[in-house]
């Protein structure tokens, strides 16, 4: 079942504009769903530091899933998390000059948020995302990228729109109020007629179908299509999360141009085809069967970086308790 009327709000443009607290920031009940945001990183040194900066604060988990990089791009990661992204406001009861006791806020480090930095078990983009979606620990699952296209700023918008009863919050560069700064006319047409093949293929109403920001519930991790390593991964688990039944919301999304460096997919005409091979090769095929996630012990180089009562651990996940290094508090 598709529901393709956007719910909520649109808001796009500048990236400032979207630095708007969504109803999770304000509410810091336990029982609410975690957020686990994972994003593959392949080479982005340059970006990655940003991109975590912009991450929201309520967010449970950071997964960064390194693509084998030859960069920084991992330090550059641990680096902002443990000097900047660690300081959260927390409300508490203060004195003021007469001593009388009333509302205020202080800064302190975040509690038990992680940003943990896995590596993949295969190569490509999608088996980066079926590794980051094995290691992540949250209710709800939010990709993006980490070369600054994709806003973190918009995160609380996919994740509303799970709460507010999607099972998939699929972003859209097409919908009113939405948009993009990073495709280039070829794409344009490219991406407009493999939603075409698509709708008509698939009985479908999207109206993007190469994006890569999506949010949805870990439960329904099974329905995607997780043995596709390649970039026509996304694409064909659009199509997949259709047929099997799933409650699919398109979300207004603005992409971004990346911030620095080269775009990892090259050869786009080649892509194009493979993804256009894999949308016919899904049509051939029965309804498919669930995915099946990589174990723990099949991801590889899991460590963690955790903030708990002013105290920063970096750990291998897994490891006994006293092998863990304190790096700073
Ligand atoms: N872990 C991992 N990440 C990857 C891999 N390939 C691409 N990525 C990441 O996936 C995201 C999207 O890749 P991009 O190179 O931005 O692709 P693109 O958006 O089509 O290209 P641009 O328009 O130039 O941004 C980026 O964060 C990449 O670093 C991979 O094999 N492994
Ligand atoms: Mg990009």
């Amino acid at each position: 079942m598709l529901g393709m009327e956007p719910r909520i709000d649109t808001r796009t443009g500048a990236r400032s504009a979207h630095a708007t607290p969504t109803p999770i920031e304000a509410n810091s009940d336990q029982r609410e769903p975690r957020v686990s945001v994972i994003i593959p990183a392949m080479n982005e040194e340059m970006n990655i530091r940003q991109v975590l900066e912009m991450v929201p604060s309520w967010v449970h988990e950071v997964v960064l899933v390194d693509g084998y990089s030859t960069d920084g791009t991992a330090q550059a990661a641990r680096e902002v998390w443990l000097n900047h992204h660690v300081v959260v406001k927390e409300r508490r009861q203060v004195e003021d000059r007469r001593g009388a006791s009333r509302p205020g806020t202080r800064d302190r480090r975040g509690e038990g948020r992680a940003l943990r930095l896995v590596g993949q078990t295969r190569r490509g983009k999608g088996n980066a995302l079926k590794t980051g979606i094995a290691a992540a620990t949250g209710e709800i699952i939010v990709m993006i990228d980490a070369d600054g296209s994709t806003d973190p700023h918009e995160i609380g918008r996919f994740v509303q729109t799970l709460r507010n009863g999607a099972d998939f919050a699929k972003g859209s560069r097409f919908l009113k109020g939405a948009g993009t700064a990073d495709m280039s006319f070829d794409r344009k047409i490219g991406n407009g007629a493999l939603v075409l093949l698509t709708n008509v293929l698939f009985r479908t109403r999207y109206t993007d179908i190469t994006y890569g920001y999506n949010a949805f519930w870990k439960r329904h991790a099974g329905t995607l299509a997780l043995e596709i390593d390649g970039w026509a991964n996304e694409i064909i688990t659009n199509i997949r999360i259709a047929r099997h039944g799933l409650n699919v919301v398109e979300v207004p999304s603005f992409e971004l141009p990346r911030i620095a460096g080269e775009a990892k997919l090259q050869g786009v005409y080649l892509v194009g085809w493979r993804i256009l091979r894999a949308i016919l090769i899904e049509r051939l095929r029965p309804r498919p069967a669930l995915g099946i996630l990589p174990t723990r012990d099949e991801i590889p180089g899991v460590m963690s970086i955790t903030i708990d009562d002013d105290t920063v651990t970096l750990q291998p996940e897994g490891a006994e308790a006293d092998e863990n290094a304190a790096v700073s508090a």
